[in-house]
């Protein structure tokens, strides 16, 4: 039993064209029309596959195919169709559309599962849009209540609920709260990893911490001609210092340390006004626990610092703590036997990125299942991987998938 690559790749470049930008990615926002295009395309191709839908009230879709047995606890698999404003044709959608054809193979071959299988389209991952990230399998993981996402707002101040109501996916069913057998994610590395190991499949052990921070600055706008140097208070100049000081911290805690400033705003934004506030992002990723508490620490010392220099007040929030991660043995189990069964080459690793798994192993036996992408290259258009390593990745799950729902 296989699966089809060519089903597969084709399922990919057709989902690629909801939002397919210029070059050649996607830009496919949590909750807007393009969003909501690719979950009905979803919902289509599922029920041409003899799958129930149903969309809970975070607006996560089940694909659910029946099993022998009903009243067992289903063994799911997904993973999302939102992407990054320049997004790639891969990211989360391989895992969504893997499943899928791990069902279309299953109706192929005539598999009847003892469980039921479902396959998952989890709201909101990217926490580009709305933040923070995997909100949606948070809340069905029961690390966020459901009130809490809902009123989770962009930068315009539309809320994720207001949003889920407009494009016709919010749900009436509970979030959460059920019996998952087991639950695994197929997701290209998004790394060069694997690509500079030559190898095929990824066995993902564990996915580094997380910490978000959104910090505003408050300094002065005055006249960019009048005002002397020395008693300004340039809350960008002190952004600026930040910054670099913020990537100084991942350069010292390397090898594994991740910084990013992704996302800053200057006000007025004016060419000849000095920038009296400034809102930026932080982004800290760390394998080790200890090692994302030192990091934080040294941030906020060094931001008071830079502050105190520049008169700035500072205001400072973490927005987001997702600890670091270790997958259940049972299903990194599943996800290695059938890698060597099936006789990819492989080696285990640890996530750099974050993904729903993170959220669904609390609830849930949750393995995940890497596979290469060109260049390690992800959050960019450009993002690409090959149609033999998405059908290898694609029946490893199948194969991992039916040991886990027939056990
Ligand atoms: O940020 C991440 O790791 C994921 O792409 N949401
Ligand atoms: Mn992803
Ligand atoms: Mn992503
Ligand atoms: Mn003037």
């Amino acid at each position: 039993m296989a699966v089809n690559e060519g089903r597969l790749w084709q399922s990919l470049m057709e989902m690629a064209k909801i939002g397919a930008t210029e070059k050649g990615g996607v830009c496919r926002l949590a909750l807007t029309d393009l969003d909501r295009d690719g979950r009905d395309l979803f919902a289509k191709w599922c029920r041409e596959a003899g799958c129930t839908l149903s969309v809970d009230k975070m607006g996560n879709i089940f694909a659910r195919r029946p099993g022998k047995n009903n009243a067992l606890p289903p063994v799911m698999t997904g993973s999302h169709l939102d992407s990054q404003p320049t997004g790639g044709k891969f990211d989360g959608v391989y895992g969504v559309l893997a499943g899928l054809e791990v069902v279309r193979t299953l109706n192929d071959f005539g598999i009847e599962t003892d469980a039921p299988v479902e396959v998952a389209v989890w709201t909101n991952e990217e926490g580009s849009r709305f933040a923070p990230a995997m909100v949606a399998s948070g809340v069905f993981a029961g690390v966020f209540d459901l009130d809490y996402g809902l009123s989770r707002a962009d930068l315009d101040g539309k809320t994720m609920g207001e949003e889920l109501q407009r494009i016709g996916y919010a749900g009436d069913l509970p979030v959460g709260g059920r019996p998952v057998g087991a639950y695994f994610e197929a997701h290209i590395e998004q790394g060069p990893i694997l690509e500079a190991e030559t190898k095929t499949i990824g066995v993902v052990t564990h996915a580094q911490g997380q910490r978000w921070y959104e910090v505003t600055l408050t300094g002065q706008e005055a006249h960019a001609g009048p005002t002397p140097m020395e008693i300004r208070h340039d809350a960008l100049v002190g952004a600026a210092k930040m910054v670099v000081d913020v990537n100084r911290i991942g350069l010292a805690h390397k090898p594994f340390g991740r910084a990013t400033v992704g996302l800053l705003n200057v006000t007025p934004n004016s060419r000849n006004t000095i920038p009296g506030k400034v809102f930026f992002t932080i982004d800290f990723r760390n394998p080790n626990e200890d090692a994302l508490t030192a990091m934080d620490a040294e941030m906020r010392a060094s931001v008071a610092k830079i502050a105190a220099e520049h008169g700035l007040t500072v205001d400072l929030v973490q927005i987001w703590h997702s600890p670091v991660v270790t997958f259940h043995e049972k299903c990194v189990g599943a996800v290695r036997n059938a890698t060597k069964r099936l006789g990819f080459s492989h080696m285990e690793i640890v996530s750099g990125a974050g993904h729903d798994a993170c959220y669904i192993n609390r609830v849930a036996p949750t393995g995940m299942i890497f596979i290469p992408c060109e260049d390690g290259i992800s959050h960019n258009e450009v993002e690409n991987a090959t149609a033999s390593d998405c059908a290898a990745g694609c029946n490893v799950l199948l194969h991992a998938m039916v040991e886990a729902a027939s056990a």
